[in-house]
């Protein structure tokens, strides 16, 4: 099968990129982060309140990860972590319509930052497979995606239990990711 393990590996074997991953919490990202056959143990960087978890899955790509939500304090943790970012990898759990708007909210507080103008973006539609999960289309309206005027983004449906669409946003974000460094470096 090959696996998504030694695609990351191409991907990001010429291109160093540190990747923030978030999401509301239950989004999919631990799910995510399994699919990527991690070796090592996750190093989690407990801090009170903010637990983030900084890991490499293959040379050259680190990924830190942590749960948004309603913790508006720790804002300028979230910065500091965000400092240096070359991509983000925001996954969505599309199932959980209530939560939407939050999750919405989370996202341009965190892009809404002098740290992440024009910072390549990811949305991964995750739980795609739950009935009555809202399609890509609509998702990317309600996050008002369409909205964002010069930052490149990118939005994939995604089963991060069975994988499905996991690769295709790796490859999105690999391809911005290049673009981005490209330009600004
Ligand atoms: N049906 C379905 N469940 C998923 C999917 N991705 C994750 N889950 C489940 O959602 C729950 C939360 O996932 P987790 O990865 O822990 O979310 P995190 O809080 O963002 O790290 C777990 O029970 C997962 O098994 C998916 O694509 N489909
Ligand atoms: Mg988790």
């Amino acid at each position: 099968m090959g696996g998504i393990a030694s695609k990351l590996s191409k991907l990001f074997k010429n291109c160093p990129a540190r990747i923030a991953m978030i999401g509301l919490d239950s989004a999919g990202k631990t799910t995510i982060l399994y699919r990527f056959k991690l070796n090592e143990t996750i190093s989690t960087i407990p801090t009170i309140g903010f637990n983030v978890e900084t890991l490499t899955p293959t040379k050259g790509l680190t990924l830190t990860v942590w749960d948004m939500g309603g913790q508006e304090r720790m804002r300028p943790l979230w910065r500091m972590y965000l400092r240096g970012t070359d991509g983000v990898l925001f996954v969505v759990d599309s199932a959980d319509r209530d939560r939407i708007p939050e999750a919405r909210e989370e996202l341009l507080r965190i892009l809404d930052t002098p740290e992440m103008k024009n910072v390549p973006l990811v949305v991964i539609a995750n739980k795609q497979d739950l009935p009555g999960s809202i399609d890509c289309k609509e998702l990317g309206k309600r996050l008002q995606l369409p909205q964002m005027s010069t930052r490149p983004w990118v939005l994939h449906g995604a089963c991060a239990t069975t994988g499905e669409g996991i690769c295709e946003s790796m490859e999105s974000l690999a391809k911005m990711v290049k673009e981005y460094k490209s330009k600004n470096k």
